[in-house]
């Protein structure tokens, strides 16, 4: 068995030598909601903090089955062709109740899974976005310090871990269908404001002319759409995970992208507001499973619960009879006080 806890500096070393076992135990090592383990992921950040932010970082998002996995695979393999190297990431707290994700993602991405060029992550299992965005937050910059070029980041696109994605990354791609009707789809207003591409998938054989339509329809839907950045206009592309057509295009896109947001100043821009989004989203997360986790608050919890929904109690009375608990000391833990 691999030792428990892997020295600081063995990490460290391991990143500067671009070994991927060490990528690979530094990444346990955030993931981990152990609290020492969380001290010793919070100093490693810290130690390889100034060898991050160098990376492309790109977010894909979609819903299940449009083929995110494949096109990943095939973009991943179109990069490591031109001499480059990538991480996949992934958010997907729903599938990573159940594990799911994890051999499907491996065995979607063939050549990405052997190539040491290429580094795959499962999702992180289980917990509440919150918790998973953190981590998956914390493993980009590791997959940084590391050296990798383009860290792309897979989510579903339902709930709100398209919001999470769309926050750790500089440029976003939706993948849609064609022949799904001209509603859009379903795709969400929100979701399109924040696209910077968008790709009709599947734009192969028999699909091909109704993914012509559909990628016209999304163009006309984002001209109307309110610009994130002045030196970016969204647009959509045809693309086929499955036979390759139109990855190069869509690699020049993100590359276009990105370039262009850096160039006009947007990007530090951008990355800054994430920052912040990240400090008190993370704050937020571990304020709640900590108050979570106090054996008073879980004593009065059911009570107060039942209070509530029996409309003998105002929620806000309920809320802050908990939150008073919270300034009291911290009981001896009902439970191991573990911060996910
Ligand atoms: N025809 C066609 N099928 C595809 C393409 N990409 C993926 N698929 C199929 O769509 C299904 C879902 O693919 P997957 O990559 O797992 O989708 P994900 O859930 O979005 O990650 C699989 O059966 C794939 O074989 C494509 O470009 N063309
Ligand atoms: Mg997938």
């Amino acid at each position: 068995m691999a030792p428990r806890r892997p020295s600081l500096e063995a990490l460290e070393r391991g990143l500067n030598e671009r070994d991927r076992g060490a990528l690979a135990r530094a990444i346990t090592l955030v993931e981990s909601v152990r609290c020492d383990d969380q001290r010793l992921s919070e100093e490693l950040l810290m130690r390889v903090g100034p060898r991050t932010g160098r990376a492309r970082r790109l977010g894909v998002s979609g819903p299940p089955g449009v083929g995110k996995s494949t096109l990943i695979e095939a973009l991943g393999a179109h990069v490591i062709d031109l001499g480059l190297t990538v991480a996949v990431l992934a958010i997907d707290p729903s599938s990573a109740m159940i594990g799911g994700s994890i051999l499907g993602d491996k065995m979607r991405m063939p050549r990405l899974t052997a190539d040491p060029r290429a580094y795959v992550r499962p999702t992180p299992a289980g917990g509440e976005l919150g918790g998973v965005a953190r981590k998956t937050r914390d493993a980009l910059l590791l997959c940084e310090a590391f050296g990798v070029d383009l860290v792309i980041v897979e989510t579903v696109g339902v709930g709100q871990s398209e919001t999470a994605v769309g926050d750790m990354v500089d440029t976003f791609l939706l993948l849609a269908l064609g022949g799904a009707g001209d509603e859009l789809q379903g795709i969400k207003r929100g979701i399109m404001e924040r696209v910077d591409l968008v790709a009709v998938n599947k734009a192969d054989g028999d699909g091909l002319p109704a993914a012509r339509r559909a990628a016209r329809d999304l163009m006309g839907a984002l001209r109307v759409m309110r610009r994130r950045f002045s030196a970016w206009e969204p647009g959509a592309l045809l693309v086929s995970g499955q036979t390759g057509h139109g990855v190069p295009e869509l690699w020049s896109a993100v590359v276009a992208h990105r370039d262009a947001i850096e160039t006009s100043g947007e990007l530090a821009q951008l990355r800054r507001a994430q920052a912040h989004r990240a400090l008190w989203s993370d704050v937020e997360h571990r304020v709640l499973t900590e108050l979570r986790a106090r054996r008073d608050v879980a004593e009065r919890l059911h009570e107060l619960e039942s209070k509530v929904d029996a409309g003998e109690l105002p929620a806000s009375v309920a809320a802050r009879s908990l939150l008073d608990l919270f300034r009291l000391p911290n009981p001896p833990p009902a439970q191991r006080t573990e911060v996910s």
